[in-house]
């Protein structure tokens, strides 16, 4: 049975603070890290558990709130294969951690235990790994705790970017087979990185010019570290920025990739500290590296019309094209297609439908991911930067059998191969797809205006919305559609059929109390007017 005497003492030491509700959503729980140890612990009993569910293999915890302020966290769960928790056990862990008191919480854990058909005998293994927030040390102090009690082999790994503890789940679990990903460690990781990518630019020259990283003061800064101890200075150029992690109050604060997307403006100060020319390449991390926007500036930095943003749907136009060539070069049979949400820019789903099938999915990585799992090679990103590309198993196993029928055939076809090492297969990862838009661009011998060439975004706002009862706001069709307050997606569609080339939904934020609006529209000057239109219907 449950370790029910412990399971009240560990209640007992990380009591759950009253009048708070708690939700499991698309990012785990997220809040002020200062209330959340009574969640650390009680997830991590559940994560026990589903360790035991799966039959002993190891799943993760990762202590993070991403590109929220530096006070908030939150606590995500990674399932085996180095994925989102499966779904249907979200409502169980937010029954869990809002329990009152201990027998609540164990008959809680009894009703996952018997719905799910857990074997309580069966042995758990449990990975964690924390960002650079003040209340982490606090937070995984408790999460050990609650996996002690279920007397789990726990492995902590200490400071991680959230996709490198992604990858270690996989590695851990695939170590000695066949489809072994890598070394379970971060050393592995870069290792497998950096060796792919070496392999893909070493025949191609060198760029002279930096890569600028805005690490949003986070945990992408150390990873930077890391990674450049593998990669030398020939190969990649990179000017570390933003890599404070000690100062309070620094992490994702003017910087880091939400501020640069929602913004659409360099990191504060960058004008002041750097002597940026015209083109130069930079790119923002958020706060636990899964994800990354790219910009730079087309005229000088003192014009405010100068900054450029190359955000999540240009790096899925630029990846998209990549490895629809080297499909083609390759003269395999595979499908390439692309995964956006609602927040893809319009232009990018009109240039992307031109070349490869699309679909709209809800927001959340793990809609965008089982998505991109249906085509042979799926390519996902949502437009704040997050998103990676999959290679199905039998993708994999044609990549690597196929005979080439020439020298050229051959070329892509190892190419396509390094883009499978390349690429992080669990989650979007800032570290890894940085590296590959450096291939794509140092293979094309392009710039980021030749980049930024492809397609010209149309004029987009997103506003934030503060409303009585966000959980009123239902959507349908991959929420472009409100079905809920009955009677609002018929005012707005009223309010968009006054501008050209508009469009704009509203649906709740799964991870603030609020509403968010999106509009775009073909004539900048109507944007503002248009946005607030569609906001003051919402209010
Ligand atoms: C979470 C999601 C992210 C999404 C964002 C939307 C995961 C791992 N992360 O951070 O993909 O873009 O939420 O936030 O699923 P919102 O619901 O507040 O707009
Ligand atoms: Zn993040």
């Amino acid at each position: 049975g449950l370790p029910t005497q412990l399971i009240h003492e560990g209640v007992k030491e990380y009591p759950k603070p009253e009048a708070v509700k708690f939700t499991y959503g698309t990012a785990g729980v997220r809040t002020k890290g200062a209330i959340l140890e009574s969640v650390c612990y009680r997830i991590a009993l559940i994560s026990a558990l589903r360790s035991k569910k799966l039959g002993g293999k190891t799943v993760g915890l990762m202590v993070t709130a991403s590109h929220n302020p530096e006070e908030d966290n939150g606590l995500k769960a990674v399932d085996a294969r180095g994925e989102m928790l499966e779904s249907s056990w979200e409502s169980h862990c937010t029954a869990a951690v809002n329990a009152t008191n201990a027998d609540e919480l164990i008959a809680a854990l009894e009703t996952l235990i018997s719905t799910a058909k857990i074997n309580l005998s069966t042995p758990a293994s449990v990975v964690y790994g924390h960002d650079t927030r003040p209340t982490c040390p606090a937070l995984c102090k408790a999460l050990a705790s609650g996996l002690a009690a279920m007397g789990a082999n726990i492995i902590d790994a200490g400071l991680k970017t959230t996709p490198q503890l992604h990858y270690l789940v996989k590695a851990l679990n695939t170590k000695g087979t066949p489809d072994a990903y890598g070394e379970p460690t971060e050393e592995g990781y870069y290792a497998k990185l950096s060796a792919a990518y070496i392999s893909l630019v070493s025949k191609f020259p060198p760029t002279s010019s930096p890569l600028i990283v805005d690490c949003a003061n986070g945990v992408g800064a150390a990873a930077l570290i890391g990674l450049k101890k593998h990669i030398g200075e020939q190969y990649l150029l990179i000017k570390a920025q933003r890599t404070d992690t000690k100062t309070p109050g620094a992490l994702n604060s003017g910087c880091g990739a939400d501020y640069v997307k929602t913004n659409q403006r360099l990191p504060s100060g960058y004008e002041k500290e750097s002597s940026l020319a015209p083109g130069e390449r930079m790119c923002s991390f958020d706060g636990d590296a899964d994800r990354i926007v790219f910009y730079y500036l087309r005229g000088p930095a003192s014009q405010p019309d100068s900054f450029r943003l190359l955000d999540g749907d240009k790096i899925a136009s630029l990846a998209a094209d990549y490895i629809v060539e080297l499909v083609k070069k390759a003269g395999v049979e595979l499908e390439v297609g692309c995964v956006q949400t609602a927040y893809a820019n319009g232009s990018s789903t009109k240039y992307l439908q031109q070349r490869v099938p699309v679909t709209c999915t809800p927001t959340g990585v793990k809609h965008l991911h089982a998505a991109a799992e249906r085509y042979d090679v799926g390519v996902y990103f949502e437009a704040n930067g997050h998103g990676t590309v999959l290679f199905s198993e039998s993708a994999q196993r044609t990549i690597k059998e196929a005979e080439p029928s020439s020298p050229a055939a051959e070329d892509a076809l190892s190419q396509l191969s390094a883009l499978v090492e390349l690429i992080n297969q669990t989650v979007g990862d800032a570290i890894s797809d940085m590296l590959l838009v450096e291939v794509i661009l140092r293979s094309r011998q392009w710039g980021a205006e030749d980049w930024d060439g492809a397609y010209e975004d149309l004029p987009n706002k997103l506003l934030k919305v503060t409303v009585k009862d966000r959980f009123a706001f239902k959507t349908e069709d991959a929420e472009r559609k409100l079905i809920s307050p009955v009677g609002l997606q018929a005012k707005i569609d009223n309010e968009v059929a006054k501008y050209k080339g508009a469009r704009s939904f509203v649906r709740a934020s799964g991870t603030e109390d609020a509403v968010r609006v999106y509009a775009e529209c073909a004539l900048a000057p109507e944007l503002d007017k248009l946005a607030t239109a569609v906001a003051r219907l919402v209010q």
